[in-house]
């Protein structure tokens, strides 16, 4: 049992998770990481999961990587530094992953939002990469996600200065998708996912990697990329099925086959 996670079995194909160290913003410490790593690992095996939705709480998303377990690392515990494993699982996770975020998103809370591929925030959200106060810089992919997310200018302005922007702000910017009240948050981010975890999940899982390919290459290799996927699921059950309960005028029932 994870010890800084609450974790719901899935329910229609959607589990969701939810940090929890209250007592320092859930502030990313190793455990947490290991906790979540090991988590969205589990969520990846199980058929059952077809969507996963990861929350914090009221006041923070996560406050970034925990300064008080930072403060004992030296160059040589930051070369070794467990949590740079942590982090590629938690980048590995191929099935959707949606966050929902209230409250601070600062540092590597920011980054561990921006892992999401749908973003909702609540009117109270806050994203910032505040590394820079600290002497240091994002390390868990701030600098190339938020640029990416938010273009050039703002991204530099907020990695540099360390200021945080607001919900409204990050939605104007492409960060967020969605700004909802924040007792709504989480109910928002469940009715996306749900939706989601009732298409075709080979369909779900090429159309989210052809759509970060987008993000990291070129034009032509993204086509062929993209040609390639949609070629590969002309062959699939779901396909069929699809087209078939379209015809019969019927909800499709796919198995991921
Ligand atoms: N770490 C540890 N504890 C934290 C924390 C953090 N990041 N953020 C908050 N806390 C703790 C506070 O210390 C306090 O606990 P006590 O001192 O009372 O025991 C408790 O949470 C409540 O916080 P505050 O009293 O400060 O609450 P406020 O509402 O006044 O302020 C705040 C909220 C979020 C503005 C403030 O807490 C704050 O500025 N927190 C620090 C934010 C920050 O600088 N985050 C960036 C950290 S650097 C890596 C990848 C990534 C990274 C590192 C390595 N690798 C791949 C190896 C990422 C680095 C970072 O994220």
């Amino acid at each position: 049992m994870p010890r800084t996670l609450a974790v719901q079995a899935p329910e229609d194909g959607v589990r969701l998770i939810t940090l929890q160290r209250p007592e320092a913003l859930n502030a990313l410490n190793t455990e947490l990481l290991g906790e979540l790593a090991a988590e969205l690992d589990a969520a990846e095996r199980d058929a059952e999961t077809r969507v996963v939705v990861i929350t914090g709480s009221r006041k923070a998303f996560a406050a970034g990587a925990d300064i008080k377990e930072m403060a004992e690392r030296d160059l040589v515990g930051i070369l070794n530094d467990p949590r740079v494993a942590h982090w590629q699982r938690i980048t590995a996770f191929s099935k959707p992953l949606i966050a929902a975020i209230n409250g601070f998103a600062l540092g590597g809370g920011c980054e561990l939002a921006m892992h999401a591929d749908i973003l909702i925030a609540g009117e109270d959200a806050r994203f910032g990469q505040p590394e820079i106060n600290l002497g240091i810089m994002p390390g868990a992919g701030g600098t190339q996600r938020l640029l990416r997310a938010v273009g050039k200018s703002l991204a530099m302005q907020m990695v540099l200065t360390g200021e945080a922007i607001d919900a409204r702000h990050a939605q104007r910017a492409g960060l967020v998708s969605e700004v909802t009240q924040p007792e709504f948050t989480v109910e928002r981010a469940l009715q996306i996912a749900k939706v989601i975890a009732r298409k075709a999940p080979l369909a779900v899982r090429m159309a989210k990697e052809a759509l970060l390919k987008a993000q990291d290459t070129d034009l032509a290799s993204g086509l062929r990329f993209e040609r390639h996927a949609f070629t590969l699921l002309a062959g699939t059950a779901d396909r069929e099925e699809g087209i078939r309960a379209f015809q019969e005028k019927r909800p499709a029932q796919f198995k991921g086959q």
